[in-house]
């Protein structure tokens, strides 16, 4: 019996050191500079990694660890979720009772994970949210590739390959398919979707693996000698496809295009560099730029946005060189006086004024010597403008474009004179996007501001009495921000068909433009309009003025919803005159010359960059309204 006991007493011991090792190896806590106690470190970044079997992933790790390593002050502690939901919420409990400061995860699942992330923030404790957003705006910062982006550029590029001819196109897709495989494929069809030669046959594979995808290139071996193309959506399949067509021995028949572009030993850069790729678009990581706002956000630095979408590249034999030196070309900020030139839409609202009043205040913090030309709403004294910077010699200009299509020629004459181009507030639409002639997009998701007007008239807009005709206010025609909220918008309405469009027209983002679009409505029908959707403040307050001088009560007889969210759209909240505003932030100087500064350091661009926004009505205007900066 006692023998027995001891036993049991040693298989209690031994299970009690295998659970502590568990514990410590699943929390890695990343040596600080003094041994562990917390002297001499100024923060603690914790990095809750949903998993560390993907490479990506152990490169996230890597690269924050590469960049803080450069930071004495700061320590880093990682976890990894091995996959599991359940242990990434422990895993977050446990990193915020080591008392860390910040938070930077990489979320397991987006939607379960949600409420967590917004327990964090709302704490106080930063939360930057990498490669998965989750819906809504309760993070500090996200910063992630936009992986349909990714599938488009590859499928540009295989169209491109194939030419007029066309060929034979196998896609592989791994089983289930990740959400970032489902988005490249995605794009990959939307980019080859105009082209009625290129065959698609897709091959199912049973996982996301290089083994996976080896199996199936060797199983349809019948299929791969008829095809010109295969494209896989990542470097870990393509290693894979690789392996089985020089088996195969086809190596060169049959071309092979993925997605990712690590720098690892067989990853994407190194199978092109070996000519087993044709191409690899990059899917960046993200560890840098997550480091470097992280020191911002802790140092309390302003110009931090709240979404930055990473930039991908195509990377062939050609381009290679050029891309790996443009990788690794960040230098420390000198700190000199940078000469920008910027051509500014015009003076057409208050959200205008004060974008401008924005970026002139900006600049004089961020040592940028800023020469800015208005346009009065007019595409050709843009042009001009930009024209005369580049004669000037500037080193950044700066655009908020009028509309959105019509640069391409300009702004080819700025890269050829080697200036960079910065799209600011708006955006534009160019011909080719790999002849990258602007170098990043700094503004508000105005879809999204589309969606959440009309999101918030079918939560608040009853519609027990009837259909509810909507009347549409529109911006100038051809404007990013005109085209982009009418498509959000459409895209919640179709879902909701109690409501209906009934009248459309553009106000021009002019307070007398909406006022215009009432009054002609009003001279044709009697007044029949159940909700007015302004898009933006200036207008929706200039029907509000039409509608009273004819006696009709506005959010009475009529529910008004606006963007901007200017201080006079907060005014008119509180009087009870305007039901809801959408907020698009214009303080972007900030974000801006803080974009200038890095590309004067020549740090990789991101592809977007995202301002924070909310959605205010009468319920809380009046809580908000003394906050206002604009
Ligand atoms: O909504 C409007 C301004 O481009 C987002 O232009 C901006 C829009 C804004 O005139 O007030």
């Amino acid at each position: 019996m006692e023998k027995g006991k001891k036993n049991y007493t040693k298989l209690i011991l031994l299970l009690v050191i295998m659970a502590m090792t568990i514990a410590i190896y699943g929390c890695h806590v990343s040596p600080s500079k003094d041994g562990g106690s917390r002297e001499g470190v100024a923060s603690i970044i914790g990095v809750s990694q949903a998993n560390m079997r993907e490479e990506w992933r152990i490169a996230l790790i890597n690269e924050l660890r590469a960049e803080t390593e450069k930071s004495p002050d700061i320590q880093v502690i990682t976890t990894d979720a091995t996959g599991s939901v359940d242990k990434q919420l422990q895993d977050i409990d446990n990193l915020i009772g080591y008392g860390i400061d910040l938070l930077i995860i990489s979320p397991c699942d987006e939607v379960e994970m949600g409420d967590k992330i917004k327990e964090v923030y709302d704490s106080g404790i930063p939360v930057i949210v990498m490669d998965r957003a989750v819906e809504g705006f309760d993070y500090t910062l996200y910063i992630g590739p936009d992986n349909e982006v990714i599938g488009q550029q590859a499928g540009s590029y295989i169209a491109g390959l194939l030419g007029d001819k066309g060929g034979n196109v196998v896609e592989l897709s791994g089983s289930p398919t990740s959400i970032q495989g489902s988005e490249r494929l995605l794009g990959f069809r939307d980019a080859i979707r105009d082209y009625p030669d290129i065959n698609v046959k897709k091959l199912y594979l049973g996982a996301e693996s290089k083994d996976a995808s080896y199996d199936m290139i060797i199983a349809a071996k019948s299929i791969i000698e008829k095809s010109d193309v295969i494209f896989a959506y990542s470097d870990n399949m393509a290693l894979g496809v690789c392996d089985a067509v020089r088996d195969l021995g086809l190596e060169d028949k049959v071309m092979i295009v993925d997605c990712d572009g690590f720098k690892g030993a067989d990853e994407g850069i190194d199978l092109v560099s070996k000519g087993r790729l044709k191409a690899t678009v990059s899917c960046p990581i993200g560890g840098k730029e997550a480091i470097d706002y992280a020191l911002s956000i802790l140092h309390k630095e302003s110009g931090v946005p709240k979404q930055v979408i990473l930039r991908s590249y195509l990377i062939t034999a050609e381009n290679i060189d050029e891309n790996l030196s443009l990788m690794n070309a960040a230098v420390a900020d000198d700190g000199e006086t940078i000469k920008v030139g910027y051509s500014q839409v015009g003076q057409e609202s208050n959200w205008r004024l004060a974008n401008t009043r924005s970026i002139e205040e900006a600049a004089k913090v961020f040592n940028i010597d800023l020469h800015m030309e208005i346009a009065d709403q007019s595409q050709e004294r843009q042009f001009e403008a930009i024209r005369g910077f580049i004669e000037e010699g500037v080193d950044v200009i700066v655009v908020s474009p009028v509309v959105e299509t019509g640069w391409d020629e300009v702004l080819r004459e700025a890269k050829a004179a080697g200036i960079p181009v910065i799209m600011s507030d708006r955006n534009v639409s160019v011909e080719d996007r790999e002849e990258n002639l602007t170098t990043t997009y700094l503004g508000a998701d105005f879809m999204e501001e589309g969606r959440r007007a009309m999101r918030w008239i079918r939560d608040n807009v009853k519609t027990d009495d009837g259909k509810k005709a909507i009347m549409e206010i529109m911006g100038n025609e051809g404007a990013s921000p005109t085209e982009e909220r009418g498509k959000g918008f459409r895209e919640i309405l179709a879902d909701n068909p109690s409501y209906y469009i009934a009248y459309s027209s553009h106000g021009d983002f002019t307070f007398e433009g909406g006022r215009r679009v009432v009054r002609e409505y009003l001279e044709k029908n009697e007044w029949d309009i159940d909700i007015i959707f302004a898009q933006n403040d200036d207008m929706a307050l200039g029907a509000i003025e039409e509608l009273k001088a004819h006696g009709i009560k506005p959010d009475e007889d009529v529910k008004i919803v606006s963007v901007d969210a200017t201080k006079d759209a907060f005014e008119a909240m509180v009087k009870g005159e305007l039901s809801c505003a959408v907020e698009c932030n214009p303080v972007i100087g900030d974000q801006l010359m803080k974009a200038i500064r890095d590309l004067h350091c020549h740090k990789q661009m991101p592809f977007r960059i995202i301002t924070e926004e909310k959605v205010y009505d009468q319920l809380i205007a009046e809580d908000y309204i003394s906050k206002r900066i604009y």
